[in-house]
């Protein structure tokens, strides 16, 4: 039990990782029936594989695309939006590409890991967003090269105007609530240790530990729907 509620703080940020939408039905990265456990990430989610198979790339994302399009917010995704409605400020820092947050009604989300719902030309700098699926034409409508998923892979840098908003956010957070991420990928798994050092109040909603489970001081064993639930009193 905690007696922990959201309704106590001004100023929130929730970080949240794959475990969040899990209950969607999108599958998670790591652990039992995760994403790598059938992919390799170093065929499919890296730039140099983009360079050298494009095709498979898109093969990929678009697999993604179709899995992901059909699932729907879940009761967590809905409370984290219906929080921000309630509250003084509510920021949404998320690895995930999914976009079920902003689905779910949540404006202010922070993309760390970008979304699979754009593209991107590094040739010319085009871009677009929509969520056609699958992305047929896979050449940019400017100057033909192959478009590219906005999504950071595995040694891209990060977005910079992101991490800066992100940083922001969480250095003026009194309450960081982590959702269902594994803590394993950086430099986003640090991200809330930001938010301890400015004296921020630390939850983890996950049913298993984390490296990082010990920064935290409340510690809500469970799926994300239920643990966000017992805080959310009523909102
Ligand atoms: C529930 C639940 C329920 C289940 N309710 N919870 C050391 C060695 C080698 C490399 C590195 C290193 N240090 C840093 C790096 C580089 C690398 C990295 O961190 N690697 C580590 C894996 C070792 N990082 C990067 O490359 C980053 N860039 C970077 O560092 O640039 C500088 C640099 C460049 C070059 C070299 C070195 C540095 C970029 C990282 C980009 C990550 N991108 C992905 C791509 C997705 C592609 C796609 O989908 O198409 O982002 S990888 C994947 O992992 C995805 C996620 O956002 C990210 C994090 O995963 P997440 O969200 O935590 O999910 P899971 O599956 O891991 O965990 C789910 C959790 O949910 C579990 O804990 C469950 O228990 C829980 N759960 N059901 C609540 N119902």
């Amino acid at each position: 039990m905690t007696d922990l509620r959201l309704r106590d703080y001004d100023n929130v940020v929730f970080f949240t990782g794959a475990g969040m939408s899990a209950e969607s039905g999108v599958p998670t990265y790591r652990g039992a029936g995760g994403v790598w456990r059938e992919y390799d990430y170093e065929r499919c989610a890296c730039e140099n594989a983009f360079k050298s198979d494009p095709e498979y790339v898109w093969e990929f994302h678009n697999f993604r695309r179709d899995l992901v399009g059909k699932c729907k917010p879940n009761a967590g995704h809905d409370l984290v939006a219906r929080a921000e409605a309630a509250l003084p400020s509510v920021t949404v820092i998320t690895q995930n590409i999914d976009g079920l947050h902003q689905l779910a009604g949540s404006q202010r989300v922070l993309e760390l890991h970008g979304s699979l719902w754009e593209v991107r030309c590094d040739r010319c700098g085009w871009r677009d967003r929509g969520r056609e699926s699958p992305l047929v034409e896979l050449e940019c409508p400017e100057c033909g090269a192959f478009k590219r998923p906005n999504i950071v892979w595995f040694g891209d840098m990060l977005f910079m105007d992101v991490i800066q908003a992100s940083q922001s956010a969480l250095q003026s957070c009194d309450l960081l609530v982590s959702i269902g991420t594994s803590a394993v990928v950086y430099p986003a798994a640090q991200l809330p240790l930001i938010a301890k050092q400015a004296g921020a109040t630390l939850v983890e909603i996950n049913p298993e530990e984390t490296p990082l489970s010990g920064a935290y001081e409340h510690h809500l064993r469970g799926p994300a729907t239920e643990m966000l639930a017992r805080i959310a009193d009523g909102l």
